[in-house]
């Protein structure tokens, strides 16, 4: 029999729910003093099938457990679950650490040990880059975060990544009044802003002459297991994409709105940048998509539609332009079978609904009312998948895709923009609220194989991410707050498909192994996507 709970734990108001494979009575134990003792007794409610994992599922609710501490749940048949502590904030050091996670991504930079301890080290990928379609120019393009566990640097992944950060700052500053020891901190901005400005002064270098973003920047073969400062392999600036430069128009907008209130010299930049790229999309309408050339075999982040992004485009350079035609352009984006509601890299759709529902008097009320129609509607349904599946997580079985813990972090966006919506009319609590708690609790370990995809916290936290630093630095330990893409439900790696029986449903298609790039790799927008949850949840 297993139990499994969020091993960070519950805040003292919040539904509590457990999850047990067997049917049965439950106790929660506290732990304190010398002998743990009970000090709730209740019995688990058979909830059914659970699709995704084929698990029969049983429900303990001991939301009435209220008190601060550290407990557990133990099962008649004497089973426990993990410890979990109880208390108003639990998630703060998670929220913190996702941050900082952030930081050990600087690429071109030192990481001191004053800021990174035990993981410092020397300055990487500090040459000039070669272009691709013109390998007599190089150019100077460094600087950014990698992107995962690979040192690659690409345009849309950091548009998303700093999209899920700036539009969570907006949303809910006090959440980010926190100090991230990175070098920056004591400058009297938030951390969140330092951080992310790190990846922007990068992003202002990847835009060529004409406005264009190149697609991505990286060598033709990922690193071996190396130390980013040992990786001396040539990187090149591969060709611009429409996708790239739409996204790009959309970040350096949104970036420029909010940074004008804190470095006007640099917002000016930030605002010719997105200018520049909002040009480059007029004059190139069509679609030009990126497709690794021969003998490359880095990230390819291959999209064959741009609607979306040129929509999140649209959208913030609405608010910065004083300009009707960008509305036009919405409305013509906004046809009747295009998404809103998505943040990840292949779609960005569901930045253009943050983007005008939270500014709804600056746009025409026909496109905030398509849009709200849209993401209501989404959010409705997700409440209903999540009532199916026996974790209680809004995900089905075929969302459990390459990343799927973005997904299940990205849904939960998804229901805060319709929570926030439903609190501009009525300030009572909405339906969606425990929802977004849900997905948390999955990813911190309510699921049916009781990790918590977040390294250093929970008892049961993931240990070995594919990320070239963490198995090439010789520490045992992870650095802590990383999400791990989890569950992928056609495994693709060599480690996964050894590691997992033929026919494994697909909660269970994770290993936590570093060879598995496929289900254990980490990356910055997976990372941007639960923190967004987390500041929703921190205040
Ligand atoms: O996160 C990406 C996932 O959605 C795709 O299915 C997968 C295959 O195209 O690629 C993932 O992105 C990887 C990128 O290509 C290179 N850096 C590591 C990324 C995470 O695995
Ligand atoms: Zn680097």
């Amino acid at each position: 029999m297993a139990i499994f709970i969020n091993q960070a734990g519950y805040q003292p108001l919040a539904k509590k729910i457990a999850v047990m494979t067997n049917a049965g009575s439950f106790q929660v134990m506290r732990k304190q003093g010398e002998k743990d003792y009970s000090v709730y007794d209740g019995q688990a409610q058979k909830q059914g099938l659970d699709e995704a994992s084929k698990d029969m599922v049983y429900t303990a609710d001991f939301s009435d457990v209220k008190e601060d501490g550290q407990y557990y749940i133990k099962a008649e048949d004497g089973s426990v679950s993990y410890t979990f502590a109880i208390g108003k904030y639990v998630y703060k050091n998670v929220h913190k650490d996702l941050l900082k996670a952030l930081y050990y991504q600087r690429c071109g930079c030192e990481l001191k040990e004053q800021y990174a301890g035990v993981y410092k080290h020397d300055c990487c990928h500090q040459d000039k880059a070669v272009l691709f379609e013109q390998q007599d120019i190089s150019k100077n393009v460094t600087g950014g975060w990698h992107d995962a566990g690979d040192y690659g640097r690409y345009i849309s992944p950091a548009a998303v990544a700093v999209g899920h950060l700036l539009y969570a700052y907006e949303l809910f500053p006090d959440s980010f009044q926190i100090e991230l020891a990175i070098p920056e901190s004591k400058n009297a901005i938030p951390d969140v802003l330092n951080e992310c400005r790190y990846e922007l002064e990068w992003m202002l270098k990847m835009q060529d002459e004409e406005g264009g973003a190149y697609h991505k920047l990286t060598a033709m073969r990922h690193a071996p297991f190396i130390m980013p400062e040992e990786d001396k392999d040539q990187f090149y600036l591969f060709p611009v994409s429409s996708m790239a430069t739409a996204d790009y128009a959309a970040v350096m907008a949104l970036a420029y709105r909010i940074y004008k209130d804190v470095d006007e010299r640099f917002a000016q930049q930030l605002l010719d940048a997105a200018k520049r790229a909002w040009s480059w999309l007029k004059v190139h309408p069509e679609y030009i998509g990126f497709y690794n050339p021969d003998g490359c075999n880095t990230g390819e982040y291959d999209d064959d539609c741009d609607l979306d992004e040129r929509m999140w485009a649209a959208a913030e350079m609405r608010l910065v332009l004083q300009d009707a035609s960008c509305e036009a352009e919405l409305a013509r984006l906004l046809k009747e079978d295009v998404s809103v509601t998505d943040f990840g890299w292949t779609d960005v759709s569901g930045f253009a609904s943050l983007c005008v529902l939270t500014n709804k008097d600056k746009y025409a009320e026909e496109i905030v009312s398509k849009f709200q129609k849209k993401v209501l509607l989404e959010a409705d349904r997700l409440v209903e998948v999540s009532k199916k599946s026996g974790y209680g997580v809004a995900m089905e079985a075929e969302d459990y895709v390459w990343g799927s813990n973005m997904v299940v972090a990205n849904r939960g966006i998804l229901l805060i923009l319709a929570d926030y919506i439903k609190k501009q009319e009525d300030t009572a609590q909405t339906v969606y609220h425990d929802v977004v708690y849900n997905q948390l609790h999955y990813l911190l370990g309510k699921n049916a194989l009781g990790y918590s995809y977040i390294t250093g916290h929970g008892e049961h936290a993931f240990l070995y991410p594919h990320n070239r630093p963490t198995v090439a630095d010789g520490i045992e330990a992870p650095m802590s707050g990383f999400v791990s893409g989890g569950p992928f439900k056609t495994p693709c790696d060599i480690a996964a498909k050894e590691l997992l029986p033929e026919g494994t449903p697909p909660m269970k298609c994770y290993v936590d192994d570093w060879r598995s790039y496929s289900t254990n790799e980490i990356t910055i927008y997976w990372n941007t996507a639960v923190i967004f949850l987390t500041a929703y949840l921190n205040i």
